[in-house]
């Protein structure tokens, strides 16, 4: 990964959108997809690759070509017992703008949140915000989110991908998230 001076690890991608991530609670902990193409790999992976300090990169490329990301200082992810809750802390630059941490409304902040999948509801909201019918798939939800990197990939099905930054209806082409260690 060359990426901002390299040393970077993928632990999510999409570049073709054929990879289903409306995904188990045991997919997601083990992982799925394969790394050359479409993947997650697997939360439990995210939880010893984030013991040490962190940062996160996360983007997301346009139909036209251009790649908008977000670097979050700190990102954890704790161990199963913990529900894989996300912990997240700044500062975050970048082009896409901060949809994760701090959105100006408590209910759609990501940090401290559990993770949740179509068969394992961890949020916060009385539903489960992984099986509503335009987010089916896994996320650390709140109630519910502005940024959702594991949407469905069609547009017309994607919530909120990177609100406002990136809206539903919009055509994404790609995203990674990628975590490097201090
Ligand atoms: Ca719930």
């Amino acid at each position: 990964m060359t990426t901002m001076d390299g040393g970077w690890t993928a632990i999510q991608k999409r570049i073709t959108g054929s990879l289903d991530f409306d995904r188990t609670w045991t997919k997601y902990k083990n992982g799925f997809g394969s790394p050359e193409q479409d993947v997650w790999v697997g939360n439990e992976l995210i939880h010893l690759l984030t013991k040490e300090n962190s940062a996160l990169y996360v983007s997301i490329t346009l139909q036209n070509g251009t790649t908008l990301y977000e670097i979050y200082d700190r990102f954890s992810v704790s161990d199963e017992a913990g529900k894989y809750q996300l912990f997240l802390a700044g500062p975050a630059t970048g082009t896409l703008g901060d949809s994760m941490l701090d959105t100006g409304y408590s209910n759609l902040d990501l940090s401290g949140m559990s993770f949740s999948t179509p068969d394992r509801d961890n949020d916060v909201g009385a539903g489960n915000c992984a099986v509503y019918s335009d987010r089916r798939g896994g996320w650390w939800f709140n109630f519910c989110h502005r940024a959702f990197l594991n949407g469905q990939w069609s547009p017309e099905s994607w919530y909120r991908p990177w609100y406002p930054t990136v809206t539903s209806g919009t055509s994404v082409k790609g995203t990674t998230m990628m975590v490097r260690r201090y």
